[in-house]
């Protein structure tokens, strides 16, 4: 083949190829050679409201501290599948559409959780009394037709989540998470496995028959301590429905409880992921309202570097509880030694891997 015919075929090669992906398809391998840089931050609700402000557009704890944006932003879809015009922690879902569509304009990168309302009872996500409520939306259960367009109000938002271009944005979708404790509906005690996996499959299968072909599916059970393959297969809905493994581990007791439990777990979730070719992140994490002014690089940062996590999520900074770094509560100074660190990645580390 001539040079310039060889050349033409290559491109042509490329331009089937990248169009052939799904968006979800060419997430995963920018999130691959991201990995290869080192460790993005993360951050729940980031850019709607923070320790002394809410709703001030462009502004964020974390940019006000580091001059910079999460590499990574979290977004929670509790009360879409009522119809409700905000989210359970009172963000108006016009907002978590403007910012997920600007997060992602700007080259960052957007997951999604959901904390959904108790189907059966009409309790919270927390409301676990009825342990047949997973069943009961299951196909034949009594909830199904409503659960049904529960997840068609999931779909109907997550299908506007698009481009200038028109073009689906790539989304890290984690539903049904920390199913390894009993606080959620969908929870150890609450369901059992099997039930666990047909909810999964449920909503996975509905949201692909709507087209959604841009959402990673992260599976994160919370922090464990004892893994064991057999234990941790029990609920893992299969390789071909899991993208990314997902651990949620936060420090609520002592320093020594958490570095063991969190160790523990990670070195399970490293050797877990290698073998089925997952990458991991620590979804969730933070230590509540900070009492350790030396904790992001004392305690988190060595456990990043030694497991190297894909990213770490630290959960929303509330006025009475937060979770992630602010430029007006005492760690400050310690989150941006973090934040100095070439293999710690923020936006501007990330934006232009593609
Ligand atoms: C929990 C708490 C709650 C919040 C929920 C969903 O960890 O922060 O206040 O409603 O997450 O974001």
């Amino acid at each position: 083949m001539k040079p310039r015919t060889l050349l033409a075929a290559l491109l042509l090669l490329t331009t089937i190829t990248a169009t052939a992906q799904t968006p979800a398809q060419q997430l995963a391998i920018r999130l691959q050679r991201i990995q290869q840089k080192g460790i993005m931050f993360g951050h729940q609700d980031d850019p709607f409201y923070g320790l002394t402000w809410e709703y001030q557009k462009g502004r964020s704890d974390t940019r006000d501290l580091t001059g910079d944006y999460p590499a990574v932003m979290g977004f929670d879809l509790g009360g879409i599948e009522k119809g409700d015009s905000k989210d359970l922690d009172s963000v108006p879902f016009r907002l978590i559409r403007d910012e997920a569509l600007a997060h992602a304009r700007r080259g960052g990168i957007v997951t999604f959780s959901w904390h959904p309302r108790n189907p059966l009872t009409g309790g919270n996500a927390w409301d676990v009394k009825d342990t047949t409520v997973v069943r009961s939306i299951l196909p034949g259960g009594s909830q199904n037709a409503k659960f049904q367009t529960w997840m068609k109000r999931v779909a109907d938002f997550l299908v506007t989540l698009t481009d200038k271009h028109g073009n689906k944005i790539p989304i890290i979708f984690r539903p049904w998470h920390e199913m390894n404790g009993s606080w959620f509906w969908w929870g150890q005690k609450i369901c059992t496995d099997e039930e666990y996996k047909a909810l999964w499959n449920m909503l996975q299968d509905y949201l692909t028959s709507r087209g959604l072909d841009n959402l990673l599916y992260c599976y994160s059970p919370n922090l464990d301590g004892s893994w064991t393959t057999e234990r941790y297969l029990k609920r893992y809905p299969g390789d071909a429905r899991v993208d990314i493994i997902g651990e949620d581990a936060y420090q609520w007791g002592t320093e020594a409880d958490f570095i063991k439990l969190t160790n523990a777990d990670l070195t399970f979730v490293r050797e877990f992921a290698k073998e089925h070719n997952k990458l991991y992140v620590l979804s969730e994490c933070g230590y509540k309202n900070n009492p350790d002014s030396t904790w992001w690089t004392r305690v988190l940062m060595p456990i990043l570097r030694e497991y190297h996590v894909l990213y770490f999520l630290p959960w929303r900074n509330y006025k009475e509880e937060y979770f992630g770094p602010s430029r007006d509560e005492h760690s400050a100074a310690n989150f941006l030694e973090l934040y100095k660190q070439k293999d710690m990645l923020f936006l501007k580390d990330i934006r232009k891997v593609k």
